[in-house]
């Protein structure tokens, strides 16, 4: 059954709203701090926010245990005040010393052990902040050099760490973000296709999910909402992040639908069709303003992002599922496009 419109609860992440510095020029926009990006959240139309770790507890490495809980302590009576939940913490294992070469598929021994120990202490953050699962962006999980790694000891030893982290925490629910490429040219875990493979090889294959990113499909050469289709049959879509690509570039984080209404629209299309949310997902929306953008305006990827996900689930609540039927039916797809494309434009569609 569909679910009733509107009934969406939509996040998004601090890094959402940067100062636009890319690998070619510095930040062109003012930073602002966490406190006014949580207030931000709700006047923008959202109702929950994801964190990375250290967006919750800045500079954690050099922080004691009591210290950690206490300041993430602080981040959720922020949320609470706005009336705002936090959806997951995801460990940020790219960007320290230690974790160059990879988190859980290091080379070195004692640096595995760091990504370990820092994913617990993250676990224990998104449990005082309330966040329903962790999130794990695989981002350094590769080799630039095919040699480098050993690809199949790779995988068991994310599997490894997997297992380390559902016995840490008899409650903790992790999600498996996969993406391709970038900051790796090759991803141990580039596909849902992969990272539900790896959810089944776990102790614990129920609490062990995905978060699908359109351009992290796109990136990978499919189709962002046949990848979500493949995890929803899978009871394992538990979060996405929507935005959007320009072809196989760099990952551009580009407002939802800006490049291609109609992959955005079958995006749509699917989560209403198999009723997520009603189990308290929530529509992640990852996108970055662009560079060119002034201080003036720099939520405006987040809000118009939004309002696209409306407007395209008004369109799929609109589309005629009789006509539909009936071109499937005679095998006129040819129609059916026309159609489509039709609705879509918002033109007149006389058969
Ligand atoms: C990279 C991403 C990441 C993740 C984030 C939370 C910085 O391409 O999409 O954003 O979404 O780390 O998992
Ligand atoms: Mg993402």
């Amino acid at each position: 059954m569909a679910k009733a419109k509107g009934q969406y609860r939509f996040s998004f992440g601090p890094w959402n709203i940067d100062e636009g510095a890319d690998p070619f020029g510095p930040p062109v926009r003012k930073p602002q701090g966490l406190a006014k990006k949580i207030k931000m959240a709700k006047k923008l139309g959202f109702d929950g926010v994801q964190f990375h770790d250290d967006d919750a507890v800045p500079d954690l490495d050099s922080k004691s245990h009591a210290e950690i809980v206490k300041e993430a302590a602080q981040v959720r009576r922020m949320l609470d005040r706005e009336g705002l939940k936090a959806e997951f913490t995801a460990p940020r294992l790219w960007f320290s010393p230690e974790t160059i070469d990879g988190a859980y598929t290091n080379n070195n021994a004692r640096l595995r052990k760091y990504a370990i120990d820092r994913t617990k202490i993250c676990i224990d953050i998104n449990n005082v902040l309330g966040g329903s699962w962790i999130v794990l962006w695989l981002a350094r999980e590769g080799s630039y050099v095919r040699e480098s790694k050993n690809p199949r000891e790779s995988v068991l030893r994310i599997r490894d760490a997997l297992d380390e982290m559902l016995d840490y925490d008899p409650k903790v629910r992790i999600l498996i973000e996969p993406k391709p490429n970038e900051p790796v040219d090759s991803a141990i875990i580039p596909t849902l296709g992969h990272a539900i493979g790896l959810s089944y090889m776990t102790i614990d294959p129920d609490r062990v999910g995905c978060l699908c990113e359109t351009a992290h499909s796109l990136l990978a050469g499919l189709d962002p909402s046949d990848d979500m289709a493949y995890a929803l049959a899978h009871e394992k879509l538990k979060s996405v992040h929507l935005n959007d690509q320009g072809g196989l570039k760099f990952d551009q984080d580009k407002t939802f639908g800006c490049h291609n209404l109609r992959v955005a629209f079958n995006q749509v299309r699917v989560l209403e069709e198999y009723s997520y949310g009603r189990n308290g997902e929530w529509v992640g929306l990852d996108v970055k303003a662009m560079r060119t953008q002034k201080q003036r305006g720099n939520t405006k990827h987040l809000s118009t992002s939004r309002e696209r996900f409306l407007f395209l689930l008004e369109k799929v609540c609109t589309l005629d599922k009789k006509l539909e039927a009936q071109l499937i039916a005679v095998r006129d797809y040819e129609e059916l496009d026309r159609y489509i494309v039709c609705h879509l434009m918002g033109v007149k569609y006389s058969g």
